[in-house]
């Protein structure tokens, strides 16, 4: 596809090496053309979409922050009653996705609409300063889970959103990292054509709100994935397949310690026990998904 015939476009106002704007572009590949987008109040609406400029190539629609699944519900209802066959997404961020917006998000799961709901997953909420959201990985530093004297950060672990989604019965839920381009790009395409509400959660590194040169975003988001911290895989009507496996796993410290957002865990001096709590989150990972390759 050359420049011109992007459906997201370059040109928006998101920071140089951002993670979700990257997300965006692939998104659409993915989608194709015959798309019409829902997005919630974030970063990603307001870099896209400054009026009267605009980075989508297909049909997109605001919604507040809380109610993007009910605007799509809408939206695919509307469509399905006109026979016509455009894909509904929404495009939205953690905090809408885990916090504000999962009643609207689960009301449109248990009804069962025809819609694809993907969450970029920056892991906090970037927009208005870098808040916890309930995708905050453990012991990161946020505006409102500061690390300090009283403090190593973030308290509580991540919220499990596809294990919760799958048990809405979704046919199609997957994870996946805009660091494996070919790996997100099919799993959209499988997500619109496969019936019903699905959903997709892509790791998305945010190098403002994590601290690090956007020239690093790849190697980071690649970083989440061979530590263990993210794990790239497929559900199929709620069982777990084709989980991305990693050869030699490396320490979760090369991920931390390259981001501003866990430089506690390092500075003044090293925090031993924090970030072994950390590798276990990561090793947990590895048995439960069977990411190591052996
Ligand atoms: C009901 C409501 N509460 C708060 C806000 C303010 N607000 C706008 S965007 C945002 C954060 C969005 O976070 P997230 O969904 O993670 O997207 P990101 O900005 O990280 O891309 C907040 C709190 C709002 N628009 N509406
Ligand atoms: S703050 Fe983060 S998510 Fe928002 S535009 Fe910048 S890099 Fe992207």
């Amino acid at each position: 596809m050359d420049r011109e015939s992007e459906l997201f476009q370059c040109g928006h106002r998101a920071c140089g090496g951002c993670g979700p704007a990257l997300a965006a572009k692939l998104i659409l590949k993915g989608t194709g053309p015959n798309t019409i987008v829902v997005a919630s109040t974030g970063c990603m609406e307001v870099f896209s979409t400054p009026y009267p400029e605009t980075a989508w190539g297909v049909p997109w629609i605001h919604s507040l922050f809380e109610n993007a699944a009910a605007v799509a519900s809408g939206i695919e209802s509307s469509l399905k009653k006109q026979g016509r066959d455009e894909h509904v997404v929404c495009i939205c961020g953690d905090g809408a996705t885990f916090d504000i917006g999962v009643l609207c998000i689960s009301g449109a799961f248990e009804r069962g609409h025809d819609i694809t709901y993907i969450c970029y997953d920056n892991e906090a909420y970037m927009n208005t300063g870098i808040q916890r959201s309930g995708a905050t990985p453990y012991d990161a530093n946020t505006t409102t889970s500061p690390a300090g004297k009283c403090s190593t950060g973030n308290k509580r672990p991540k919220k499990d959103m596809p294990a919760i989604l799958a048990a809405h019965g979704a046919s199609y839920v997957a994870t996946a990292s805009m660091a494996y381009p070919n790996d997100l790009i099919r799993k959209v395409q499988r997500a619109v054509n496969t019936p019903g509400p699905n959903y997709i959660q892509v790791h998305a590194p945010c190098c403002t709100g994590w601290g690090f040169d956007g020239s690093q975003t790849m190697k980071i988001g690649r970083l989440a994935v061979e530590t263990g911290l993210w794990v790239n895989f497929e559900m199929i009507d709620g069982e777990v397949e084709h989980v991305r496996k990693v050869a030699n796993r490396k320490p979760v410290e090369e991920y931390l310690e390259v981001q501003k957002r866990f430089r506690h865990l390092f500075r003044p001096k090293k925090n031993e026990e924090e970030i072994a709590k950390i590798q276990a989150i990561a090793d947990h990972n590895a048995g439960a998904f069977a990411v190591d390759r052996n």
